[in-house]
């Protein structure tokens, strides 16, 4: 798989979020790999958590769908040390450890999931 050495240096700091001056921005992000569904019809879905925020950020699921979130946080920024899914507990990523979070989508509406100041955010989209 290639990249454009272009988007390496394009390096356009974000507002807000931005609490480590050290970081390295000297390759783009791997991607998450692709979800996977168990027997008993869980979906994992290894979710990404990069300089930039969540990849991905936005998930469709179905109403009442069982979801088991994978978290591994690859960026050193504080801002990504932790989150919360649909403003519970506060819970810690370890730098490439994947965290899994179990979530039911609600029979409608949406299911937000945020870094512990609220900066960066993603969302489950129930279908
Ligand atoms: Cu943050």
């Amino acid at each position: 798989m290639r990249y454009s050495l272009c988007a390496i240096t394009v390096a356009l700091a974000l507002a807000g979020c931005e609490k480590n001056a050290d970081k390295k921005r000297g390759a783009p992000p791997p991607p998450p790999a692709a979800p996977t569904v168990a027997t008993d019809g869980t979906r994992s879905i290894p979710i990404n958590v990069n300089d930039e925020g969540y990849d991905p950020a936005k998930i469709a699921a179905k109403p009442g769908e069982k979801l088991e979130l994978v978290f591994t946080r690859l960026s050193k920024s504080a801002c990504a040390e932790q989150v919360k899914v649909n403003d519970g507990p506060v819970t810690e990523l370890p730098l490439e450890v994947p965290v899994k979070i179990a979530v039911t989508a609600p029979p409608s509406g949406e299911v937000r999931f945020a870094c512990g100041m609220d900066m960066m955010t993603g969302v489950i989209v129930v279908n």
